[in-house]
């Protein structure tokens, strides 16, 4: 009887150590909001590095057009593209193509700088509500792999190829919502933004969250992580507001340079 108990005892020892073992916590801290700047923009839904230095592309969801805007928020290009619903975009350097994301449609549009259409790309993902969508791209120059969030419904984590062929798919479970991505080359790091749960995480490749940051703004739709420059840029499609955060120091160059 009483090595039974023990043998209970020492089973329940395993178990809850196994329990802690896996348990990973996630740390959550406040991002330093540095600068804000008003868009001339209503509705910007994304957001993306550029072929010049301190310059963004965003995308309206309201007019379906693409902006080329500078840090300080103004507008220095308009290619009236007259898209659906546009929720995402990212340039890509290699090919200097604008990629942008219709929502509603469940596809890609691929753009010359100027502004011509070179393809278009229909993406193979389940559909439960139109407004649930695809809402952020991102994409991986090392890999040669785009990642596109879809917002809810459900929550997903999508890899393609550059013919937008599924490679992965990976659930996603930090927040209400997810409304951005971007890939960071430095650390190799994704991180993707939650409009409805007002947060920032910095993920693996599949998705799952290493740190979480709240970003205590509404309505967050577009994001860029420019590690080099040490900033986090945030568009907000409610407000029309371009939000520049400091970038903590554990997600910084210099920390990724201690590493080594
Ligand atoms: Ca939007
Ligand atoms: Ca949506």
């Amino acid at each position: 009887m009483l090595s039974n108990i023990k043998i209970t005892i020492l089973f329940l020892l395993l178990l809850s150590s196994c329990v802690d073992v896996h348990k990973e916590p996630v740390e959550f801290e406040s991002l330093l909001l540095l600068q804000e700047f008003d868009l001339d923009i209503e509705g910007p839904s994304g957001l993306s590095k550029s072929y010049l230095p301190e310059h963004f592309y965003t995308v309206c969801d309201k007019t379906g057009n693409v902006y080329l805007i500078n840090n300080k928020g103004e507008i220095f290009q308009t290619i009236e593209l007259g898209g659906d619903d546009l929720e995402g975009v990212e340039f890509v350097e290699e090919n200097l193509s604008i990629y942008v994301v219709e929502e509603r449609l469940r596809m890609v549009i691929r753009l010359t700088p100027g502004g011509s259409v070179l393809d278009t790309f229909q993406l193979d993902i389940p559909v439960q509500n139109l407004n649930d969508g695809p809402e952020g791209i991102a994409y991986n120059p090392n890999v040669k792999h785009f990642y596109v969030v879809n917002e809810k419904n459900p929550a997903m984590l999508f890899v393609f190829d550059t013919l937008f062929q599924m490679i992965d798919e990976y659930p996603l479970n930090f927040a209400k919502d997810y409304s951005s991505v971007d890939y960071e080359p430095v650390n190799n790091h994704l991180w993707i933004l939650s409009e409805e749960s007002k947060l920032l995480a910095r993920c693996n490749l599949k998705g799952e969250p290493e740190k979480i940051y709240q970003t205590n703004v509404p309505d967050g739709e577009g994001l860029v992580v420019d590690v080099e420059n040490e900033m986090i840029y945030i568009v907000c499609d409610d407000t029309s507001t371009l939000f520049i955060f400091q970038l903590p120091y554990d997600a910084s160059y210099s920390k990724s340079e201690l590493w080594k």
